[in-house]
Parts: C-alpha cells; structure tokens; sequence
C-alpha cells in the first residue's frame, strides 16, 4: 500500500537512490554488464516518476502516447485533443522533440524544459497531460532512450501498434516491461484494414494473451484514406477512457498507487541483485589487492635482502674497483640497482600475474630512478657492501672513506646513502604496487553500500 505524499516514505526512496548512485560495477566479472544498466534503469526512473510523483501527488495524470515508428501516435494524439497540436508526418523519425499537451491552468505542474515542447489546450481532459514521444525502434539510438525514459516516468501509457507491424519484438519488450510494472496501460491497434479487421484483431488478442496482457483495455482504429481523419467512434473510446482516469481526485489517485506500487514492488526484484553484484566487485577487489600486496611485498624484501648483502658489488663494479677507478665502480652500482630494481619488479609481476586480470598488465620495468650517493662514490659502494662487514669491495670502500673523513662521519654518510637507497627501492616497488591495484581501489566497501537496508527501510515506510 503506497501511502501518498508520506514524507518517511519519500526519505526511504531518496536514501536508497542515492545508495545505488553509489554503486559501480568497475570490474568486468559476470554479471557485472547487468548490474551496470539495471542501476541506471533504477535511478532514472526513482528520479523522472518515483520520486517526483510521491512529491507532488496531485499534479495530473501524465499520458504517454508511445509506440514504433509511424503506428500513428501523433495521428491518435491529435485526434484526442481535437486539433493539431503536434506534427504528423511520414519522414521518419516523425516525432523528434516530444510534445506535451495539457490544460492551461495546469501548466504550473510541468517544469519549463527545453527538450520538451509544451502546447496549451483547453480540449485536453481535466486531470490529465498528453505527451508524444519519440519511436520506441527509432532509427536514432538517442531518440528510443528518449521514449523508454519518458515511458518510465508517466502515469498510464496509451501504447500504440499499428496492424502492420504488431508482431514485431520492439512493442512487445516494453509491453511485457508495463505488465511486470503493473503500469497502467490501454493498447491501440492502429491502422487495421477494414476488410480484415476481425481475423488481425483475433491474432493481436492471442498474442496479447500468451504475454499475459489479455485484461489491458484494446482499441481498435480502422485505417483511413490519406488525410482523412480519424474516425470519432474509434477515437472517443480512448479519450472517455482517458477521462475516467484522470477525472477526479480519486480516480487518479488510483492510478498513481497502482503505476507507483508496481515499481516499487518491483524494487524487491531488482534491489537483491544488484546488490550481490556489489559483493561480487567488493570480493574481487579485496582478492586483487591481497594479491598484489603479498606479491610486491616479498619483491621488496627480496630487494631488500639484496640491497645489502654484497651482491651489487660483483661483476662490472667490481673489476672497476679493482682497477682503481672508483668512479666507474661507482657507475657499476648504480647500473646494479637498475638491474635489481628491474629484477624486483619482474618478480611482483610474476607473482601477481593473474590477480589483477582488470587492471592493465603489470609492469616489468620501473621508470628511471635516481639512487641517492651523497655526491661520494666511496659511500654508495660501501653502501651496498655491508657496511665493512663483509670482506672485499664495500669493505675496502668504507674503509678507504674513514681514513679520509673520519670513522664516525664515514659511517653517517654510508648509513644515509643506504638507507635513501632502501627507501627509493620500497617507493618504487610500493607505486607499482598501488597501480595495479588502482582499478579495485574505486570499489565501495560493502558496509558502505547498504542496499538492503535501504530497501528494508523503503518495505516498512511504504
Ligand atoms: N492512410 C493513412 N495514413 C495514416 C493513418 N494513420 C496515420 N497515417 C499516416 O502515417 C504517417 C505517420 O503517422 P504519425 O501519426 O506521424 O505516426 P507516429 O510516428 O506514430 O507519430 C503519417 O503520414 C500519417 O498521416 C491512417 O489511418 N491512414
Ligand atoms: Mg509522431
């Protein structure tokens, strides 16, 4: 039961709005292609009827005349009114700027919008707004989402299907789309030819049957000579229909709770899926970056056990070293920590590989660093040696730079270059890191979403 103009009740529907705004569906897991148009669907119609309905209850009934290319809407809509109020046409798409028509003490309703024309008109039925919309199988990708929003957000529907084009599968998704909503709904088959009215007919009503709209209110229009107009005893029918609906309070009142009360019945259907699909993204996430972290975390040990151990000073470095060239050593440990670097990245990479399949690639070669030496070749190979601790190059290195500047300063210098080579190894490890799990970082937590009870909430206020 949908309480009309309940405050509590439009609160709930704001907090769960704004709750599956915040959802994203980043990452491409099954299902996720799913999640990301039924959150669109869902927003899009909590805004355009939802929401607004519940806001101004009494506002009229607004009447969607919709339905494929050149069934005859604007035809139908003007015969309606009595008057052309909208163009008629056979270039198709016929109707590009939807057209609203209403009563002139009702306009105030209808906010001013330029991606809708509005027409005065006195002959339109008390309670009611008449709006011709674009093809639903319009050749314009814009133009069909246009339609499907507009029909989302009206009141009643007066879908139109013309007796050449019925079987078609374009009217019939939305037709089922309007069942499931419980949107209140009258069919118009248009254009049906004279001699064999009966037979087309019987074959709409057999379809519409096996879709489960046999109860939805059918009008006939038989086709007439080009130009001709409409005749009036198909015609007047669908405006006492109309009418009806919108003729006092309580008759639009009731079609309000019925059109409001199926989307929101619809809302435990499609609020519980969205919301495992949040799940899915958050476990995904959590997995990539427990993942990655582990994987770059032992890399950076391992480079960091390296860093200290001697080993930069073998090879190149070292028959430098030996030659007395100090600074072609010192060049040596810096090409050494390129390579250690590019080491420790292949190793995150290979140990993540696989665990970030929505990010990019991983890389395997860090940027260009530039390693701290103090301006002192002596202390970024004493550096990397062990602090004289192990016998050979760093050793004699550290050595070397004590007899010049001091044991104890020798010392500093050497533990500051090396720690500013830890820390340009971890920083570097520790951004690759972060890229990889950059795509996972935009996922929202779980608590944070709180769907359910958002739609638990909506349950108990409506
Ligand atoms: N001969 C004939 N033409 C019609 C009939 N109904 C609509 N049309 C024409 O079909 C074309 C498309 O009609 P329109 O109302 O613009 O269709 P819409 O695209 O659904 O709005 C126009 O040229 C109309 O004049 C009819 O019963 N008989
Ligand atoms: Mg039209």
């Amino acid at each position: 039961m949908v309480i009309m103009g309940s405050d509590t009740l439009s609160a709930a529907l704001a907090d769960l709005r704004d709750r599956v705004a915040a959802t994203c569906f980043p990452l491409d897991l099954p299902g996720a292609v799913q999640a990301r148009l039924a959150r669109r669907e869902l927003i899009e119609q909590l805004d355009d009827y939802v929401l607004p309905r519940l806001a101004v209850p009494r506002a009229p009934l607004l009447a969607v005349v919709g339905g494929s290319t050149g069934a005859g809407r604007s035809t139908l809509l003007n015969a309606l009114v009595g008057r052309a109020v909208t163009a008629v046409g056979s270039v198709r798409p016929t109707t590009r700027v939807p057209v609203l028509v209403c009563r002139s003490g009702d306009r105030h309703w209808f906010a001013a919008d330029t991606a809708i024309a509005l027409r005065l008109d006195e002959r339109v039925p008390p309670g009611l707004a008449l709006l011709d919309v674009p093809d639903i199988d319009s050749v314009s990708a814009d133009n069909r989402r246009v339609a499907v929003r507009l029909l989302g957000a009206a009141d009643l529907w007066v879908f139109v299907v013309s007796a050449a084009r019925y079987a078609d599968a374009a009217p019939w998704h939305l037709l089922r789309l309007a069942r499931d909503r419980n949107t209140r709904l009258a069919i118009v088959l248009s254009r049906v030819p004279a001699e064999s009215a009966d037979p087309v007919r019987a074959d709409f009503v057999r379809l519409l049957r096996q879709a489960g709209l046999g109860d939805v209110p059918l009008y006939p229009i038989v086709e007439v000579e080009p130009g001709a107009g409409l005749p009036e005893r198909n015609v007047v029918p669908i405006r006492t229909w109309l009418a009806e609906r919108g003729a006092d309070p309580d008759a639009r009142a009731a079609v309000v709770r019925r059109t409001l009360g199926g989307l929101l019945h619809s809302l435990d259907r499609r609020v519980p899926p969205l919301a495992q699909a949040v799940e899915r993204q958050y476990e995904a996430a959590g997995h990539t970056r427990d993942c990655v972290d582990r994987a770059y975390a032992v890399a950076a040990r391992w480079a960091s056990r390296a860093l200290g151990d001697g080993s930069l000073l073998r090879g190149a470095a070292a028959g430098r070293w030996r030659e007395g060239d100090a600074d072609g050593a010192a060049r040596g440990v810096r090409e050494s920590l390129d390579a250690l670097l590019a080491d420790a990245f292949a190793r995150g990479a290979e140990r993540s590989w696989g665990c970030a399949p929505y990010d990019g690639a991983p890389r395997l070669r860090p940027a260009p660093v530039v390693w701290p030496d103090a301006g002192e070749p002596l202390a970024l190979i004493a550096a990397v040696g062990g602090l004289g601790t192990e016998p050979g190059v760093g050793r004699d290195a550290a050595g070397l730079l004590g007899t010049r500047i001091g044991v104890e300063s020798a010392a500093r210098l050497i533990l500051g270059v090396r720690r500013g080579l830890r820390a340009e190894l971890a920083a570097a490890l520790d951004a690759e890191r972060g890229r990889r799990a950059a795509a996972v970082a935009v996922v929202p937590g779980r608590a944070d979403v709180g769907l359910i009870e958002a739609l638990d909430l909506v349950r108990r206020s409506a």
